[in-house]
């Protein structure tokens, strides 16, 4: 609709005008193709229009809700070129954009948001800074797409009148980024940052290590990085973050409400580090770096007392520089270690994780050691291991490789992935509920839903935005949105309307043939 009156219009006074007319000849306006779809939208008669002398502001001593308004700017200026000054001011002055954390109303809880949008102005209200930063992320959407370009548009900045009340279904949103197969920087980990959390995902799991590359400096024992992250599949250079610039990640990604969850895979997945360090493993044989994409063939010693001390360390550091509540420890695919062993070591190195404040996640295998209360255990691939945890009295993380991998191919032309868990378009991505996916885990049993992107295959920027979008957003509404909002048809629509959005931010997408993508 905003499109065809942009096409009308072009120019700003006209464009007003024609909006204001626009909206009151309508009936019902239709609700916007949001993604994730929020829980209520009601629309109602007139809008709003953003203009040169619209402010955004927030109530008097509230620096959260000032911190959200400058991010809230730093999204508006550079596409609509408005000045829109930060201030605090009384809440009943028109034209203005106003942040508003409330104390009293627990029915949004800790990251939901009340949207109201008249003719006067803009009020968002959440109880917690997160709700505000998720109305942002909502009101975003509500504009025209060319708001993401990054010069100036000369677009209607017009939001139709409506009230949304929104919040999510899960408190743990997640997707992963696998660093250790191929190296990202940092400006490539804030951009990831940035493309989940605009579809209000909440939680980044880095995925440190395997056994072609350590990521991550632990001062003391500094061959990791030197030997073991040296490179990488295919053989490039590698790299890794120093700790200043995994706390640069970890700050930008909570300016963004997003956890970072770091992963040090073991006793499996260990190359890299036994590269560093042979004495890590039984055999105090040479080992070389390793660039292929095979998995399951190395292990840690896990009856050496030295392994224990090495992860120790390493767990001290890391949780050191780890404001959020959870260390993973992999425990995927460590066909090589004995069961029995893997059991053990298990059983050991989680006290080590609480010893340093933190809770413990580790994929599903893991299952098979005794699990400490709090131990949280990553569904990928076997959900009897899952349903072993979960009778254990864990709480699971959903990411079924069949339905959340994002490195699996979306059909048998897709020039990148992996295809061992079949392949999975778009509908297939979204066409499932955490719930109900296996009997004997419930809605009770699970913390949340996760999205990994494994990167055998996957080089550059552009790469991780072809395999994550699509299908990202419909994994993020998975965690958002109640399953009765949900139906593949219907969002369908949404995500096609997406593709404006994607072109504006410079995303590179796959143009799923499942989806009738909006020019
Ligand atoms: C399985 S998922 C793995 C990874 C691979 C991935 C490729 C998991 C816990 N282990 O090591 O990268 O498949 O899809």
């Amino acid at each position: 609709m905003f499109n065809r009156l942009k096409m009308m219009t072009g120019r700003l006074t006209l464009s007003h005008l024609l909006a204001g007319m626009f909206a009151f000849c309508a009936q019902a306006q239709e609700a916007a193709p949001l993604i994730p779809r929020p829980q209520l939208v009601s629309s109602m008669k007139g809008s709003f229009t953003i203009d040169a002398s619209t402010r955004i502001t927030h109530s008097p001593g509230q620096e959260a809700a000032r911190a959200t308004a400058e991010y809230l700017a730093g999204l508006l200026r550079p596409s609509t070129g408005y000045p829109l000054p930060i201030g605090t001011s009384a809440p009943n002055t028109g034209n203005q954009i106003r942040l508003e954390l409330v104390a009293k109303d627990s029915s949004l809880g800790a990251e939901g948001y009340h949207l109201s949008v008249t003719s006067r102005g803009i009020i968002l209200k959440a109880s917690k800074p997160a709700g505000l930063f998720y109305g942002v992320q909502t009101l975003r959407q509500l504009l025209p797409a060319a708001v993401e370009a990054q010069t100036t548009q000369s677009a209607a900045w017009v939001i139709p009148a409506q009230q949304i009340r929104d919040r999510p279904e899960y408190g743990f949103r997640g997707a992963m980024l696998d660093v250790a197969r191929h190296f990202f920087g940092v400006t490539d980990v804030k951009r990831f940052i940035d493309l989940i959390a605009a579809y209000k995902m909440n939680i980044l799991h880095l995925h440190l290590s395997d056994d072609q590359g350590w990521r991550i400096e632990i001062k003391s024992w500094p061959k990791l990085t030197e030997i073991g992250g040296s490179t990488q599949v295919g053989g490039g250079k590698g790299g890794f973050y120093t700790q200043e610039q995994y706390k640069e990640i970890v700050a930008y990604a909570a300016s963004r409400h997003v956890t970072v969850i770091p992963e040090i895979d073991m006793p499996g997945h260990t190359n890299a580090a036994i590269v560093s360090y042979p004495e890590l493993n039984c055999r105090d044989t040479t080992h070389v770096l390793y660039t292929g994409t095979a998995v399951g063939f190395s292990t840690f010693c896990t009856s050496r007392p030295g392994t224990y001390k090495f992860i120790d360390d390493v767990l001290r550091e890391l949780a050191a520089i780890t404001p959020g509540p959870w260390l993973h420890i992999g425990g995927d695919e460590s066909h090589v270690t004995p069961k029995a062993d893997y059991i053990q070591f298990m059983n050991k190195v989680q006290p080590l994780v609480s010893k340093y404040g933190k809770q413990v996640i580790g994929w599903d295998e893991i299952a098979h050691a005794s699990l400490q209360k709090n131990t949280v255990v990553q569904y990928w691939a076997d959900a009897g291991n899952s349903k072993m945890a979960v009778k254990k009295g864990a709480k699971v993380i959903i990411s079924p490789a069949k339905k959340a991998y994002l490195d699996i191919q979306y059909d048998s032309t897709t020039r990148l992935g992996l295809h061992w868990a079949g392949y999975v378009e778009v509908d297939n991505a979204y066409q499932w509920d955490p719930a109900t996916l296996e009997p004997g885990i419930g809605r009770k049993d699970i913390l949340g839903v996760e999205a990994p992107l494994w990167t055998e295959t996957i080089i550059t920027m552009d790469d991780i935005e072809y395999m994550v979008f699509p299908r990202l957003p419909g994994i993020a509404e998975i965690g958002w949105t109640s399953p009765a909002l949900r139906d593949w048809k219907e969002y369908r629509e949404r995500l096609g309307a997406q593709a404006t959005r994607f072109r504006a931010m410079g995303i590179d997408f796959y143009p799923s043939p499942k989806v009738d993508w909006k020019k």
